[in-house]
């Protein structure tokens, strides 16, 4: 094992060094089908640099044992560990306190939390619930379950052309019978960064709650619920750099005091007879069973990393990809990018006349190249566009342009096999 401080990227002065960042992450090393692997789906996951890996891997090897029970010594330090991970996220997001972060598996868990406990508590028949057309299915459904439930009204927000949201027509939406949004900060397939403030600022006029899903935004741009003043905030550790199946919701306390339990287990609960339970402080009411432990550990470990190379840094960087990228792949014939938004992160969203996007992920797998061709699990945002999929490439802190060459390169020969 490296020793820590040498797992630790270097970015001196003013100076992104992708190479020696490209050195944290051994995956990156990898060949597929004897081509160097270019790894361009990092919207679907991002690797994970040995600081993490090493992260998880002392948990296990030093320090396993379940958390919040034990008096003794390897209990105490894995739940040091633990709460030192929600802290590391506290700080990260700028929450006023730790109480406030919930972890959970993911965004999807996140949402499906706050669909179920504070929608199941509060939305009523008759009742309008906003989201917008360019949602990811775990944004839609729950919701959709919801309004099912208690006959309420799901209603979305349209997208123009270039895949933004129509601002105006939000506000025309909202209503007296609004009683909840839930908004997507950055879009998965179309790269597209929302006006999430101005949307909450105006939802608060009228006592509207706003939920962030912000899957897509932690990795790429600064996020500061304090300065959005949103109420509720999903995200999920894999796709900054930490493990799969962890992940966090942040809410506002009196909305999170508010609300009733979402699983009922161990660690949720303050004392039980069969007759009557309650439950246990926050978070831990929200967090019910043993946790993923090493998970969160790992969560705490990447943002420390995210943090180290600075997210400033990084957005500085994926910005100049996407940049190049744009640029690179309009000389690809018969090609459209979908998702032309004027603030956008690192997606690069396209179609190419008469090839469909399965081919081309896996023509470009040949290549090394890994992207994500399909739905992005946004099939109301395909009908939107009427196509059935597109490919997208999505870049993180330690791709380069020649990897965009590669890509280009892997089209442009595409086009010359089928015609
Ligand atoms: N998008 C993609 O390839 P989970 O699966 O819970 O970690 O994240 C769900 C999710 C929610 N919102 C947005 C905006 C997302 O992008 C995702 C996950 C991946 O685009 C996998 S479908």
């Amino acid at each position: 094992m490296k020793a820590e401080a040498e797992t630790v990227i270097a970015v001196s002065k003013n100076k992104y060094n992708v190479n020696k960042i490209r050195e944290d992450f051994p995956i990156l090393k990898k060949k597929v089908h004897d081509k160097n692997l270019v790894y361009l789906d990092n919207a679907a996951t991002t690797q994970k640099p040995t600081y993490v890996i090493d992260k998880v891997n002392k948990y296990y090897t030093t320090m396993n044992a379940n958390i919040h029970r034990g008096v003794h010594a390897l209990s105490q330090e894995a739940t040091e560990a633990f709460e030192a991970a929600r802290i590391q996220i506290k700080q990260f997001i700028n929450a006023l306190g730790k109480n406030q972060i919930i972890f959970t598996r993911g965004t999807t868990e996140a949402i499906n939390l706050v669909a179920s406990s504070y929608g199941r508590a509060n939305i009523k028949e008759g009742d309008e619930i906003i989201i917008s057309h360019m949602e990811h299915h775990s944004n839609i459904v729950p919701w959709q379950l919801l309004c099912k439930e208690k006959n309420a009204k799901l209603r979305v927000i349209p997208v123009n052309d270039n895949g933004e949201l129509i601002y105006e027509e939000f506000e025309k939406m909202v209503n007296e019978r609004t009683k909840f949004i839930s908004i997507v900060y950055v879009s998965n397939s179309l790269g597209t960064i929302n006006p999430i403030k101005e949307l909450i600022s105006y939802a608060h006029q009228f006592n509207i709650p706003v939920l962030v899903d912000a899957a897509q935004a932690v990795n790429h741009i600064r996020v500061d619920v304090q300065d959005l003043d949103c109420d509720f905030l999903a995200f999920s550790g894999h796709k900054i750099y930490g493990p799969t199946g962890i992940g966090a919701l942040y809410g506002k306390v009196e909305l999170l005091e508010s609300m009733p339990p979402y699983m009922g287990g161990g660690d949720m609960i303050s004392k039980v007879t069969f007759e009557e339970t309650t439950y246990n402080e926050l978070p831990h009411k929200f967090e019910a069973g043993t946790p993923d432990i090493a998970g969160a550990i790992g969560l705490g470990a990447a943002i420390e990393y995210v943090n180290k190379v600075g997210i400033e840094n990084i957005k500085e960087h994926e910005h100049s990809l996407l940049e190049y990228a744009t640029k690179q792949i309009a000389e690809v014939p018969g090609l459209k990018i979908i998702g032309t938004a004027k603030e956008k992160t690192s997606v690069l969203s396209f179609v190419l006349e008469n090839i469909h996007p399965h081919d081309i992920g896996t023509f470009l797998d040949f290549e090394g190249v890994a992207i994500r061709t399909g739905h992005h699990c946004t099939q109301p945002l395909m009908q939107r566009f009427k196509i059935p999929a597109t490919s997208r490439a999505s870049f993180a802190m330690y791709n380069t342009k020649e990897e965009v060459d590669v890509l280009v390169y892997g089209l442009k020969k595409i086009i010359e096999v089928f015609g």
